[in-house]
């Protein structure tokens, strides 16, 4: 196993709650049996390989005006994205997708991604579902995709890492149906994809769509997970059509109604909390309203997830710094209650059968 891990700059409510954190505190956090339900490969590559990327994109592509996107990409992500909507995050991910559209590319992007959080002397986590949506390009067929995110992931045991294929919002019905059925596929071949889940732009395209695939999906013995309700402007009504399909667990949760909110502690969904992810796309104002007071209130479980390493400069260690920090920088929690989150997300884990 590699030990080497590069990482990219924590910076923001992260680093803030971090820098407020005595080294036991922090050995404290790092010692902690936690999993990591929420992380999006795309999302997550180390900035130095994405630029190392980037560098070999140049070398070989002829098109100035994708180079310029790339260019512009990087640099964005290398100042510190601002955001002044949730909206204007999904804008960075065609400069990024330019870079790993190849097979090698791909496969070094994974590898770096795995290596950031399990590898080196103090990992980020004890365990990684990480999450990818399958890409069909000149180079590539989707299940090529998955493969050669599976081939990565299987080089660690199944206590360390899985896959969970995404499908996006943008899919339409038979896209989404092939990308499920590719994945009940591979999990019949004793691959290790343990869910699926669905993301992307929360106001984009019709989650009605879906409906069958998630059951096909149940199925076929995978996990269900879904981001739901991350906007003001997702409606009720969507929120419960997702709910209906019968996920296990949900991604952000933060606008759930009464009613919807009834259906998650019956079903004891658990919630994959994102704290600066939701911070810097200002779907929550400061983490003293963020939801997760609520489902900790509640006993509820939730499992503390980063999203998106690379343009919320984030780390699994920063974001339990969050809970630690005293406040206004994090939430205050005890070690005590600490050490009960992590066990929540370690036991709301999609398992492969
Ligand atoms: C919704 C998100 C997301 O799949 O190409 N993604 N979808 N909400 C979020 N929170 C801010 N963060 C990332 O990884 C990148 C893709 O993950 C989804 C978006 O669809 C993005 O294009 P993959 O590996």
């Amino acid at each position: 196993m590699p030990s080497k891990a590069i990482s990219s700059p924590i910076a923001g409510p992260a680093k803030a709650a971090l820098s407020a954190l005595s080294s036991t505190q922090i050995a404290f956090l790092q010692r902690l049996p936690k999993a990591e339900l929420h992380a999006h490969l795309n999302g997550s590559i180390p900035l130095a390989v994405l630029q190392d990327l980037a560098r070999d994109h140049a070398a070989r592509c002829a098109s100035p005006s994708t180079s310029d996107i790339v260019v512009s990409g990087i640099e964005r992500l290398q100042a510190g994205v601002q955001l002044d909507q949730i909206g204007d995050f999904f804008g960075l991910f065609p400069a990024i997708y330019a870079l790993t559209a190849t097979a090698p590319a791909l496969r070094r992007a994974t590898r770096s991604v795995l290596e950031h959080f399990l590898d080196g002397p103090a990992p980020q986590v004890t365990y990684l579902e990480l999450r990818t949506t399958p890409k069909e390009n000149e180079h590539m067929t989707r299940r090529e995709y998955l493969e050669i995110v599976l081939e990565e992931v299987e080089r660690y045991t199944a206590e360390q890492a899985a896959l969970i294929v995404s499908l996006d919002r943008r899919m339409d019905g038979e896209v989404a149906e092939h990308v499920v059925g590719l994945s009940a596929q591979l999990r019949r071949e004793g691959r290790r994809v343990v869910g699926v889940d669905l993301c992307g732009d929360p106001m984009a395209g019709d989650v009605t769509v879906f409906s069958e695939c998630f059951s096909a999906a149940k199925d076929a013995g995978l996990g269900v997970t879904l981001h739901i309700a991350e906007t003001e402007q997702n409606s009720a009504a969507e929120t419960l059509q997702l709910l209906s399909c019968g996920p296990t667990r949900l991604g952000h949760a933060t606008f759930l109604n009464d009613d919807a909110k009834k259906v998650v502690h019956t079903d004891e969904m658990c919630i994959e909390i994102c704290l600066t992810s939701n911070l810097l796309c200002k779907t929550v104002g400061t983490l003293d309203d963020h939801h997760i007071r609520y489902y900790l209130a509640h006993d509820h479980p939730i499992a503390i997830c980063t999203d998106d390493v690379l343009p919320f400069r984030t780390s699994m260690i920063g974001e339990y710094a969050l809970l630690m920090a005293p406040k206004p920088l994090g939430l205050a929690l005890t070690e005590q209650e600490i050490a009960r989150v992590a066990q929540m997300s370690m036991d709301s884990r999609f398992r492969v059968a």
